[in-house]
């Protein structure tokens, strides 16, 4: 028999016993017992059974395409027997991991699920080279609930060094009922099925009603594929779930995860508030686990978790109420709130309770990155037991809210900032951490200076005539996404008009700006290496009904570029591109798979990233007011980290989704210099930049703001 048919075989009678059931999955010594033998043993076991026939990069993408059909044997051929060598695998694992029914919901919000799929992912990171990992992937991929299965695989590809140079398969080109509507999707299948499907006419995505009529405007911006893409793509780099219990690290936190988790979620609010005021609404409010507290925003996913199974939708005025939370936990709305308070004492004090009971007073520099850790909270958090799991809770709590009815967006990373409570819960999760923030003590006058560093002039240049300077202009766009890899329906029976070489294009649209570039004066007295911020924040607080308070337009400064400059001892003249932000990412959701990441700007992190057509908020048709602020900062004596130099390497990291090893390149607080409070004489982003008082009040001579507009030309 060959070893396929053993294993199935094992499989069935594991079945059979009913070894299948989760309730079986706990952690228990016994079954740490039996993976350490597996592990002495497992350097004289070969594995290795497919044939040569593919490139193995190529293969091993193939296996995440059409993922709830059956591998057919054209696309990946485990070969005959005699290509065969023994292979083999420990029972218990495979048998725990086939667990998960493929009807469940698999999300890595649900802890067995996290825990299933950190064995998998064991699995998958002791392959020893990419021939081995082809063929357990290969094997295990119709073993396993295809969910598991992509999550699992995707966060060993971004994470093995044999496979950094492949592009992980974008989650809505396999999956794309997670992020298009349902009916457009059946749209497409059934034109498939009927010969009818023409590709040379794509079917255009409509921006679907969902959610309350204010929030419906900002459509564009939540339920925006590259959006969604970022955040789950974000997640897969920094899962919560890092370790396999009794054996330590399979993913090592990366540097400063827990406070990159802080930054890209500000970020990600800033940028939503930022859009909220260019469609004419004022800030949403944050919402506090409070019980029976209502969630006033209805959302209507549209979206499907698999393929014909709808996520649920909440009514309007749903409340927050006691859930439960897999193993068998039942979460009350007090629970989450003594979380809170647990950690904002630790704010208070500044201190950190470790689980062995250590109490510990890290330095303000440290103190973010173990809070973020904490509010997540992922297994880096100092104190799973004390400090709970606030975050993460909270995407369940609301995620399951609608009672009965299934699990909702908020369940999962894939989708949840498509609903408009996202941005009222990681509120209340930036409130916390602001809280810290706010008792650190402003930034000196030295920390934010950079003497002989001038900053004359900047300005903002597109090549269209009609746009003035300093103006940035908006418009939609059109772009395709190829579903053909995601449909999951039988294709080439010979007979049918279509293949699965075939794209099968989705028209949606987005938001998009006119490219621009940055014209910064510089004059230095010395060569010398600077750090460049650029940030971007409307004027106007629609709030209060005037110009923003520094108080509070600090919260909204959205990060639109970040990069290295050598400076040379005269004027400089420093021209950058829109497109060459360090923050966005160019996702084309046509890519062909198997295609590898060799462009310049792009690493091994494709994928995560901001989308580069958001970069600029949407603004209005008469030119929304906003502040473009510039900063030069020494790079040498506040950036630098030990072992980095300032070159194309460090600049393709992208600040948002943080480095796979070694240090993050801008040693500075992320968000700096806006993520602390100013001095109290500061009222407004004028007297920021601005140091001393009376005649001796000087402008920082490395900041510069200047009054830009946003306009939106709706006429594209
Ligand atoms: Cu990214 Cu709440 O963490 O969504």
């Amino acid at each position: 028999m060959n070893i396929i048919n053993k294993l199935s075989l094992l499989t069935t009678m594991f079945r059979m016993l009913g070894v299948g059931r989760l309730s079986n999955v706990a952690d228990n010594g016994d079954l740490a017992s039996h993976v350490g033998e597996y592990e002495e043993n497992h350097h004289d076991k070969s594995i290795t059974y497919r044939s040569d026939r593919q490139d193995d990069s190529e293969l091993i993408l193939k296996l995440f395409n059409n993922p709830y059909n059956k591998l057919s044997r054209e696309d990946f051929d485990f070969a005959t027997a005699d290509s065969h060598r023994p292979f083999e695998m420990p029972d218990f694992e495979l048998s725990e991991i086939q667990t998960l029914d493929r009807r469940t919901h698999f999300s890595a919000f649900d802890p067995l699920h996290r825990e299933l799929a950190a064995k998998l992912i064991k699995i998958f990171m002791r392959q020893r080279d990419l021939k081995e990992l082809v063929s357990m992937s290969g094997y295990l991929r119709d073993e396993v609930h295809p969910d598991l299965f992509n999550y699992a695989l995707s966060i060993t590809l971004m994470h093995r060094k044999d496979t950094s140079n492949l592009q992980v398969p974008l989650l809505a080109t396999v999956m794309p009922h997670k992020f298009i509507d349902a009916k457009i999707l059946r749209k497409v299948k059934e034109a498939i099925k009927n010969g009818t499907y023409d590709s040379n006419n794509p079917i255009f995505m409509t921006p679907q009603q969902t959610t309350s009529k204010d929030e419906n405007l900002l459509h564009y911006f939540r339920e925006d594929i590259g959006v969604s893409t970022h955040h789950w793509q974000w997640h897969l780099l920094h899962p919560y779930r890092l370790q396999v219990h009794n054996f330590g690290e399979i993913i090592p936190p990366k540097n400063r995860r827990g406070e990159l988790f802080y930054f890209m979620h500000q970020q990600v609010l800033a940028r939503y508030h930022f859009e909220r005021y260019s469609n004419g609404l004022k800030r949403t409010a944050d919402l506090r686990f409070e019980e029976h507290k209502p969630i006033p925003e209805p959302y209507y996913a549209k979206i499907e978790r698999l393929p014909s199974i709808p996520y649920a939708s909440r009514e309007k005025n749903t409340i927050l109420r006691t859930f439960k939370y897999p193993p068998n936990e039942t979460v009350t709305v007090k629970d989450i709130q003594l979380w809170g308070q647990r950690i904002l004492d630790s704010i208070r004090q500044g201190t950190v309770l470790y689980e062995n009971g250590t109490i510990i007073t890290p330095k303000n520099e440290e103190y973010i990155d173990i809070l973020g850790n904490m509010v997540e909270a992922c297994t880096a958090s100092p104190n799973l037991g004390y400090y709970g799991s606030l975050h993460n809770k909270g995407h369940a709590g609301i995620g399951q809210c609608h009672g009965p009815k299934g699990v909702g967006v908020m369940y999962e990373n894939s989708c949840s900032m498509r609903d408009p409570v996202f941005y009222r819960w990681h509120g209340f999760v930036n409130w916390i951490f602001n809280r810290h923030k706010e008792r650190l003590p402003p930034y000196t006058v030295e920390q934010l200076g950079f003497d002989g560093v001038k900053i004359e002039s900047v300005t903002v240049h597109t090549q269209d005539e009609s746009v003035e300077e300093n103006e940035f202009l908006t418009h939609w766009e059109q772009s395709f996404i190829d579903v053909s890899n995601g449909l999951n329906i039988p294709l080439s029976n010979g007979t049918e008009k279509y293949s699965r070489s075939s794209p099968v294009l989705i028209s949606y649209r987005h938001m998009q700006h006119r490219p621009f570039t940055y014209t910064i004066i510089v004059n230095s007295d010395r060569e010398v290496t600077g750090t460049v911020r650029i940030f971007l924040a409307p004027a106007y607080d629609p709030d209060l009904g005037e110009n923003f308070h520094f108080y509070n337009q600090r919260n909204v400064f959205v990060e639109l570029d970040k990069f290295v400059v050598q400076l040379k001892a005269s004027t400089n003249d420093i021209l950058r591109h829109s497109a060459e932000s360090t923050l966005t990412v160019t996702t084309d959701f046509r890519q062909p798979l198997g295609k590898t990441l060799n462009a310049p700007k792009f690493n091994k992190l494709r994928g995560c990233g901001w989308p580069e057509y958001l970069l600029i908020p949407k603004g209005t048709p008469e030119g929304l007011a906003s502040k473009l602020f510039v900063m030069i900062s020494d790079w040498e004596n506040g950036d630098k980290v030990s072992g980095s130099v300032p070159t194309a390497e460090l600049q393709a990291e992208n600040p948002l989704c943080g480095v796979t090893e070694g240090l993050y390149p801008y040693k500075r607080p992320m968000g700096f210099p806006f993520d602390r409070r100013a001095r109290d004489d500061v009222e407004t982003l004028d007297d920021f930049i601005h140091r001393g008082t009376g005649k001796r009040r000087e402008r920082f001579s490395n900041m510069y703001v200047v009054d830009t507009k946003i306009r939106f030309d709706g006429s594209r």
